[in-house]
């Protein structure tokens, strides 16, 4: 489990994470987000896709006049209206995409694969004349012939390109396709490779976590796992697991996570996930009597992190399922002290209220 110590996030919440269905972020919003992943500490933030809409366009401008740490980029299409965008703004980045599939070069550029070979090439050495830094993307690439996958990345290097990055566009890679793609893409290449998980089969983050292992530099994630259809890795989870599991420490203020969660739902109109990892509203609650017995007695029995070390509060739930050790502990937190017969009589009471989820402190002092 070895990871390059320079591994990097780029996060496309900003990009990307629009893309999600019923999302618009205002300008505005976009300020607060981006400044608040700069506080967090990830390394790139797309700052969208100045083609798409003159808001986009005006944001991309806004955002990039910030004074932030993460190298900003701009997405967009590996044509030249679209590279004149990213410099006409002066961004220092451009994320420049061309599906690489049999489908994409049939369906969506019906080109040949020499043809789709040069206008790659026209439009990277186009944006690298042109003083951009250069990320290229070879969008649906976990469905591209390997051969031709490497003879794209090893195309753009030679042009200037900076990073090479691999997109599961449709999120069908699994934690061991990713390692052999990812290891193979390395190992023929020598800028550093990027890697885009989808989150279609629910692996996005398990796959991006393959491929830091498997030698990526970097890996994109989108707050609150915002993206088309099922969206990408969320950073939250993402950096607690590469700090929790992988022992890559002291990169991130955790501690910012809830509030950069918070900012983003809010604009985002979305309804957060209660059983979302480290942020959901249930990450740390517990419920069943055996549970919450133990977790009084030693939280790391049913806790793989600190609640604390992520800026969150641990929940005990009291309902049908709570036991005597459970109740205890909460009569005792309200300040009561009753004796074992009345406790027993009041989980009684409970048990027999199955539609109540969540006894609230005054609701028990009633039937105390
Ligand atoms: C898109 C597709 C994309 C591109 C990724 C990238 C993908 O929305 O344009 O350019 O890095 O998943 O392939 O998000
Ligand atoms: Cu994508």
């Amino acid at each position: 489990m070895i990871f390059e110590s320079n591994i990097e996030i780029l996060d496309s919440t900003l990009r990307e994470g629009e893309q999600t269905p019923g999302v618009s972020f205002t300008i505005d919003e976009k300020i607060a987000i981006a400044k608040a992943l700069d506080v967090f500490g990830v390394d790139f933030i797309e700052l969208g896709h100045p083609g798409v809409s003159p808001d986009v366009y005006e944001a991309v401008e806004v955002l990039n006049e910030l004074d932030l740490n993460a190298k900003k980029v701009a997405h967009g299409r590996a044509v030249n209206s679209d590279i004149n965008d990213a410099v006409a703004i002066g961004v220092p980045w451009m994320g420049m995409f061309f599906g690489t599939s049999p489908l994409s070069l049939k369906h969506k550029f019906n080109v040949t694969k020499s043809e789709a070979l040069k206008r790659i090439e026209s439009a990277v050495k186009y944006g690298k004349d042109k003083g951009l830094k250069l990320r290229f993307t070879a969008e649906d690439a976990s469905r591209t012939d390997i051969d031709f996958l490497i003879q794209v990345g090893q195309m753009v290097q030679n042009c200037g390109v900076d990073r090479f990055s691999l997109a599961d566009t449709v999120g069908c890679l699994t934690p061991a396709k990713t390692t052999e793609l990812v290891s193979r893409i390395v190992s023929e290449m020598d800028i550093p490779i990027h890697v885009h998980c989808h989150n279609d089969f629910g692996m996005a983050t398990a796959n991006a976590l393959s491929a830091l292992e498997a030698g990526a530099r970097c890996i994109d994630v989108a707050v609150s796992g915002l993206g088309e259809r099922c969206g990408l890795p969320r950073l939250a989870e993402v950096t607690v697991a590469l700090t929790e599991l992988y022992d890559v420490r002291g990169k991130w203020n955790l501690g910012q996570l809830p509030q950069l969660s918070k900012l983003v739902d809010s604009a985002s109109r979305l309804e957060p996930n209660a059983n979302q990892p480290i942020i959901g509203k249930n990450a740390f609650t517990h419920k069943a009597g055996l549970h919450v017995k133990a977790v009084v007695k030693e939280p790391q029995s049913y806790e793989a992190i600190s609640p604390e070390s992520v800026h969150r509060k641990r929940h005990l739930v009291i309902d049908k399922y709570t036991g005597k050790a459970a109740l205890k502990n909460r009569l005792e937190t309200m300040g009561m002290s009753v004796s074992e017969q009345e406790l027993d009589t009041i989980l009684k009471e409970i048990k027999y209220h199955p539609e109540k989820v969540a006894w609230e402190d005054e609701e028990l002092r009633r039937i105390i």
